[in-house]
């Protein structure tokens, strides 16, 4: 250990570590394996503790946490936590969020002298749970006073630099340890580039945008999560360059900038959007990962000489730069390029199209539903978007300075309740808006009751159609398999809390919900709107639709009569 050192018990300086990289929360479950931890952060009263109602809700918070706040933390106890939270913890490690999943884990004495304990197989072997986070996390380890000073932070710094989920075992019976520790405050600096590499990556990137016609960029998820918008505007304003994101980045660039133009999808996309990437004789590409939700089914296709720019790494034609980082190529490259300013300004895409006015006093419709919304959004909200047909939001058109929170690539039902509680934690002054379905908000609703509890004040917006419709489109028009009992939604918050403030509505027309959007934001308010269940937006049809060819190929039973539920119906 180099500098000076300080005595500190094992307990005290994980909290400390956690303090210094940012994190001012801790979610999670307490266990007798974690309750000296937790009785650790009652005494310093460094983090603040945010009981939840079970470990996979916790996961969903510290990662919704984490992409508001820059990193996030969870707290668990052996075995039943952490495969409880393995799901949440897998999302973050798919989408690329640095969270810290710590388990108070079974003491070291009791591994020693080959005790059997409770919450584990018992099957006298100690190495199960470490192992099955093996699976998701970019680095894991079981502390013990010797190694505890420097694997806290290496997996701190592990989890904030590769923006990947980490794992550690806190054995029950070092808490209260004193070990040497370093005196100095954790440096969450980014690695050192190579000069040489970073230079030639630069002025490869420079040389292809200069001669270019139409330079373009793309960006996917991670431009967010190393937090680089403000330098990919910088680059798209010197040059003129127009911007897409995908799916996954929606909301990362900011959508009434000139340079905005829209969300590509390939064949899903809006002509001028697809047009420009496809055809762009420079496109970059930041942290570029396809999938079928994000492709329009495989039909996106980047140029064959597109650069490819990742956290740590970029492609141009056959060379591969390694030891840069992403913000440093890109602050290079808006030095090193000359301004333009003679490129054709172009127009971002129209968001989806809304639709006429409906009747107000007629059935609320997906439709209107979506309409309304769009005019409801303000500047600086921040977005929740749960899988199912509220996947429209990703059509909409965002005011500027919003954040948009969800789980896209890995899709795990009840993610934007439980992620809403950890982002809410994070910037309770902002307006929240949670849009979800009946099916996924019965994953994690419990969670309403913690959001209820620290008085955070979000706007919930519920579709209750009678169960998951976009798997209707998939297969299962009507079968009852896709249904869900019919809670009475609307309820819930004085359930949750007695003495709620909360105002709730259940509505069926479009003059109920026009009504219900100009209620004031001072406390919670939870809107269950109710549709049917086989109105769905023809974008989330066509896409269930594909999906079903994909997932079940020619001779599945999509094509029988009337088991799908179809764009046309
Ligand atoms: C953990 C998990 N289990 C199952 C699924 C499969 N799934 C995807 S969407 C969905 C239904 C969503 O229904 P709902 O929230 O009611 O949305 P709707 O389409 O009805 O608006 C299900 C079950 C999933 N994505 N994640
Ligand atoms: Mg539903």
């Amino acid at each position: 250990m180099s500098g000076p050192t300080q005595r500190m018990l094992i307990g005290d300086f994980l909290l400390r570590r956690l303090e210094e990289a940012g994190v001012r929360h801790l979610f999670g479950v307490p266990g007798d394996y974690n309750l000296a931890l937790l009785q650790q952060l009652e005494d310093t009263g460094t983090l603040k503790w945010i009981g939840t109602c079970n470990e996979l809700n916790a996961s969903y918070a510290a990662d919704g946490y984490a992409r508001m706040n820059g990193l996030g933390a969870l707290l668990v106890t052996n075995g039943v936590g952490p495969l409880s939270a393995i799901n949440g913890v897998g999302g973050s490690y798919s989408e690329h969020v640095p969270v810290i999943c710590i388990s108070g884990s079974i003491p070291l004495r009791s591994i020693d002298r080959g005790l059997g304990m409770h919450h584990t197989m018992a099957d006298g072997t100690w190495d199960h749970f470490l192992n099955a986070y093996a699976q998701v996390t970019a680095a894991r380890a079981r502390l013990t006073p010797r190694n505890a000073a420097g694997e806290i932070d290496r997996l701190i710094l592990t989890a904030w630099r590769e923006k990947l989920p980490v794992y550690m075992e806190l054995p029950s019976d070092i808490t209260h340890l004193e070990i040497e520790v370093p005196t100095a405050p954790l440096n969450l600096a980014a690695p050192a580039c190579d000069p040489e590499r970073l230079r030639s990556c630069i002025a490869a990137i420079a040389g292809r945008v200069s001669a270019a016609r139409a330079p373009a960029i793309l960006v996917d998820a991670d431009a967010g999560r190393f937090a680089v918008a403000s330098e990919l505007m910088e680059l798209a304003g010197k040059v003129q360059a127009p911007v897409a994101v995908i799916n996954a980045a929606k909301g990362v660039i900011d959508e009434t900038s000139p340079h905005y133009l829209g969300v590509y999808a390939g064949k899903a996309s809006a002509a001028q959007v697809r047009e420009t990437i496809e055809s762009s004789d420079c496109l970059l590409a930041i942290g570029y990962r396809p999938l079928e939700v994000t492709t329009g089914d495989f039909t996106a296709s980047l140029p064959a000489d597109t650069i490819h720019a990742r956290g740590f790494s970029v492609d141009i034609g056959d060379d591969n730069y390694q030891a840069v980082t992403l913000r440093q190529v890109l602050r290079g490259l808006i030095d090193a390029l000359p301004r333009v300013t003679d490129r054709a300004p172009r127009h971002a895409a129209a968001a989806a199209a809304a639709g006429a006015h409906a009747d107000g006093s007629a059935g609320l419709t997906q439709a209107a539903y979506w309409q309304a919304i769009q005019g409801y959004l303000r500047a600086g909200d921040v977005l929740y978007v749960d899988n199912g047909t509220s996947f429209v939001l990703l059509g909409l058109r965002l005011p500027a300075n919003c954040t948009f929170i969800g789980s896209i690539n890995w899709g795990s039902i009840g993610y934007a309740v439980g992620a809403l509680l950890g982002a809410l934690t994070a910037a309770p002054d902002r307006r929240h808006l949670l849009f979800i379905g009946d099916g996924s908000f019965q994953v994690s609703a419990q969670e309403l009751s913690t959001i209820l509890r620290h008085d955070h004040k979000p706007v919930i917006f519920l579709i209750n159609n009678g169960g998951y419709t976009i798997e209707r489109g998939y297969l299962g028009k009507t079968e009852s398999y896709n249904d869900v009992a019919n809670w009475a939604y609307a309820d819930l918050p004085r359930v949750f809390r007695r003495d709620t403030s909360a105002r709730t509505f259940v509505v069926r027309t479009v003059s109920d919900l026009q009504e219900v959007l100009s209620t004031p934001n001072d406390t919670m308010i939870f809107v269950e709107s109710i549709m049917d269940s086989c109105d769905a937006p023809a974008a989330v049809t066509m896409s269930s639709n594909k999906g079903a060819e994909l997932d079940y190929g020619p001779r599945g039973p999509q094509h029988r009569e009337g088991l799908q539920l179809r764009r046309s119906t």
